[in-house]
């Protein structure tokens, strides 16, 4: 089963989002195997988003994320990189559908709320980065087979 890890970002955390987003998650069936608040060193910011460096967007990024705590929430689950995505919506809110949580909460891409990887191998690189393996748990959640067709 994939993982994939989404960050709700200082203004999802800010503005009492953290209920809502792991809630639309949570109910489309994906397992929580990891979660936490915590804040975010430049270093952490400069790994997360190396890809980004030099880039305009690149340090308002940095100190936007590094401004106030985050939640870190490792998912797990059949497709999970690809549904988190769909929950989450496109990167710049006023592209992103109606029912989807930057498309619901979001207008700018410099606040878009969430963080969600992109591949399944960029996936295990992020949660690698965020999490100790000692902060992950195995388990598994009654009613699944109401989920996914195992
Ligand atoms: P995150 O990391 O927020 O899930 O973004 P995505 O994976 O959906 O999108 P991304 O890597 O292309 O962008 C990372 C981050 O940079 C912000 N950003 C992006 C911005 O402020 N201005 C921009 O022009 C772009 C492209 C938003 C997300």
């Amino acid at each position: 089963m994939e993982r994939t890890l989404l960050l709700v970002k200082p203004d999802g955390v800010q503005r009492g989002l953290v209920g809502t987003i792991i809630d639309k998650v949570e109910r489309r069936g994906l397992r929580m195997v990891g979660v936490k608040l915590m804040s975010v060193s430049a270093h952490l910011a400069e790994t997360h988003y190396a890809i980004h460096k030099g880039k305009p967007f690149y340090n308002g990024l940095i100190d936007y994320i590094t401004s106030a705590p985050v939640v870190a929430i490792v998912w797990q689950g059949s497709k999970a990189v690809s549904v988190v995505r769909q929950v989450l919506g496109s990167t710049d809110p006023t592209e992103a559908q109606a029912g989807t949580v930057r498309g619901d909460y979001g207008i700018d891409i410099g606040r878009n709320l969430t963080h969600g990887s992109d591949s399944v191998k960029n996936g295990l690189t992020e949660i690698n980065l965020w999490f100790k393996p000692d902060e992950l748990i195995e388990w598994k959640r009654s009613g699944e087979e109401w989920v996914f067709e195992i």
